[in-house]
């Protein structure tokens, strides 16, 4: 008997908010909206409200390998998200493994910043040549000037497309709110805002990701994939008044 569904599988390496709005919960509310089957493994328990982190205790390397393998070596995962992880040597690490089960895998990666968070991808320059495979890196504009050493986030994020396919988000730009650009091997592509900003709210981008990898896994392409995203994230900023989203797929 066939023991599996006809979603297609994703899974989502990311860190457990306890309330829902951000992290490893909230990926896999994207997924359901969007018709995928959600799988999880968590990198770190949170201990934080929609306002504030009050803590993050990372779990080892081997433990999230643990909780990977048998995910990987059960579901045909395709497409893998990755959110916050405690530094750019586990996420090669896991990378690693889960290739070794899963040679097609394909990474969306979130490179996480913050104090809250720990800053973990601070100056990866040197370090990225591991993860060139990536199929998505989506930083906003601190995170790529903090990772890349580099004042000019759009030069930075042009530079790292020859490596992969860069989306630099601009949601808190002054200048052009909303408008994310798509680098391609140094082609860029603007994805301009759906209509007004909305009210703000707790792990925006994370979902992001998350319906960047759904809609990856559901055949579209890389653009559209990011334009369907960001219409999920439109959705998201208008649902309510307070911090935390409603999800809804229309
Ligand atoms: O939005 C970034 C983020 C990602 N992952 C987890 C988080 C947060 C922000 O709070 O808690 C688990």
């Amino acid at each position: 008997m066939e023991k599996l569904c006809d979603r297609p599988y994703v899974l989502t390496i990311a860190g457990f908010d306890p309330t829902g709005g951000a992290g490893l919960v909230a990926d896999c509310k994207t997924f359901e909206q969007l018709g995928v089957m959600g799988l999880s493994v968590c990198t770190a328990v949170t201990v934080q409200t929609e306002e504030q982190v009050f803590n993050v205790d990372w779990l080892s390397p081997q433990s999230i390998i643990n909780q990977l393998n048998p995910l990987l070596s059960r579901y045909p995962v395709e497409y893998v998200k990755v959110g916050i992880i405690q530094n750019w040597e586990v996420l090669s690490e896991i990378v690693e493994v889960a290739k070794k089960i899963r040679p097609n895998l394909k990474f969306i990666v979130d490179p996480v910043l913050g104090p809250s968070m720990g800053t973990p991808f601070h100056n990866v320059v040197g370090l990225e040549s591991s993860l060139m495979h990536l199929a998505l890196l989506t930083p906003n504009v601190p995170e790529m000037q903090e990772m890349t050493v580099n004042e000019n986030a759009i030069e930075a994020a042009v530079l790292w497309s020859a490596k992969c396919p860069v989306l630099l988000k601009g949601g808190h730009s002054s200048t052009t709110p909303g408008t994310d650009l798509l680098i391609v091997n140094g082609q860029i592509t603007e994805l301009n805002p759906l209509g007004p900003m909305g009210s703000p709210k707790h792990g925006t981008g994370c979902c992001l990701s998350a319906a960047i990898t759904a809609q990856l896994a559901n055949g579209q392409s890389l653009e559209n994939a990011c334009l369907e995203a960001k219409k999920y994230v439109y959705r998201l900023i208008h649902s309510n008044q307070t911090l935390l989203a409603y999800h809804a797929n229309s």
